[in-house]
């Protein structure tokens, strides 16, 4: 690591000895005061190709998914806070969808996300990925980021699968090539000197009061995380351009009260209603939800041979989310085609704002 750390050395002692203290008059004991601790708290924005580990690094700071993940690139779409308070202070991570250039208005959205966390954020993290050769892509990241006034991290990630002696390389270049306040190896899949990354973050940030309730985590809707864990399924079982052509819309979340009456030959209740007694009723939600494609045939590998992977990726995400509610969940998963919806304000708008 390029970090130096000075260490204090005690000051000399003198070689005369010390003249015998005169008796002083007594003073009044002066008013102990106690410092107020120091408070920091910031925005973090979490910047970098696609694929380089945003959402995986967002999701072990703050202990708990709250991104989607996927090998995919450009998996992020809309940016996610995760807020971790502390004793010490506030930080409110941004993760933002991988740097670029974009195509379509969807993917023009997605940068402009990029673009204002850059704007208000206090330090920027950008993540790059030890396992990928420096390319045109990466050049195009740092041009950005010369416009950028903040401190700016180097997270140099995945460091769990490369041999130590690639690490000083990728080091060596990019400290050449822009001034980061700190360059530091990790592996937010494995953890790896996450610890000193959030120290040296929170050192950085500014003095100042929380900015949210200590309790909340997130910005996002359930409506929107529930999108996303379906897309996330649908994402690890898709390939070529099927990944980028797909979105998911939840048309409707009910919650309800649902009477136990399925009455097994044993006598006893369903396991799902243990401690309940027939006739009582356990809350269920249903979810509705649309998955839009750009044409026919995306349509029809979505929806797999006879409907298979449509019903597996419904069998994954109603379990993931029935996790998240803490009670039985049903999921209704259709496949539409909205032909060129990566270019329609409307279809963006209505898949954006399910954050809210
Ligand atoms: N081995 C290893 N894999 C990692 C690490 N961090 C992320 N990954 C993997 O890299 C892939 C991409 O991770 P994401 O977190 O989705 O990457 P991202 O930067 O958010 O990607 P976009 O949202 O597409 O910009 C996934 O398969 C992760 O499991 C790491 O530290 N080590
Ligand atoms: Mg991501």
């Amino acid at each position: 690591m390029p970090r130096t750390t000075t260490t204090k050395t005690p000051a000399k002692k003198s070689a005369k000895p010390a003249a015998p203290k005169k008796p002083r008059a007594k003073k009044a004991a002066p008013k102990k005061t106690v410092p107020k601790p120091v408070f920091k708290t910031g925005y973090v924005a979490l910047i970098g190709r696609p694929n380089t580990g945003k959402s995986t690094l967002l999701n072990a700071l703050l202990g708990q998914k709250l991104a989607i993940v996927s090998d995919k690139p450009q998996t992020t779409r809309i940016s996610i806070l995760g807020i971790k308070t502390t004793d010490k202070g506030q930080t409110i991570f941004v993760d933002n969808p991988g740097i670029h250039k974009p195509l379509h208005t969807l993917n023009k959205r997605m940068m402009n996300f990029v673009y204002s966390s850059l704007e208000t954020c206090d330090v920027v993290c950008l993540l790059v990925d030890a396992t990928e050769k420096f390319g045109h892509g990466d050049e195009y990241v740092l041009e950005i980021l010369g416009r950028v006034k903040t401190p700016v991290f180097l997270l140099i990630n995945k460091v769990d699968i490369v041999r130590k002696d690639t690490v000083l390389p990728i080091i060596g270049r990019y400290k050449d090539l822009f001034p980061f306040r700190e360059i530091i190896p990790i592996s937010a899949l494995k953890g790896i000197n996450l610890d000193i990354l959030e120290g040296l973050l929170t050192a950085a940030l500014p003095e100042a009061e929380k900015i949210y309730s200590g309790e909340e985590i997130s910005d996002q809707s359930e409506r929107f995380l529930f999108a996303e864990i379906i897309r996330e399924k649908i994402l690890s079982y898709v390939t070529q351009e099927l990944p980028f052509v797909t979105a998911v819309y939840i048309e409707a979340i009910e919650k309800k009260a649902q009477a136990v009456r399925d009455c097994p030959r044993n006598g006893s209740v369903p396991p799902e209603d243990g401690g309940m007694k027939f006739g009582e009723t356990r809350p269920v939600t249903l979810v509705r939800a649309s998955i839009f494609v750009e044409k026919d045939n995306h349509r029809k590998i979505v929806i797999g041979r006879h409907g298979s992977l449509v019903k597996q990726v419904g069998i994954e995400a109603r379990q993931e989310i029935a996790e998240y509610v803490g009670h039985k969940v049903y999921l209704d998963l259709q496949v539409r085609v909205r032909e060129g919806w990566r270019d329609s304000e409307d279809v963006l708008d209505l898949i954006e704002g399910q954050k809210v």
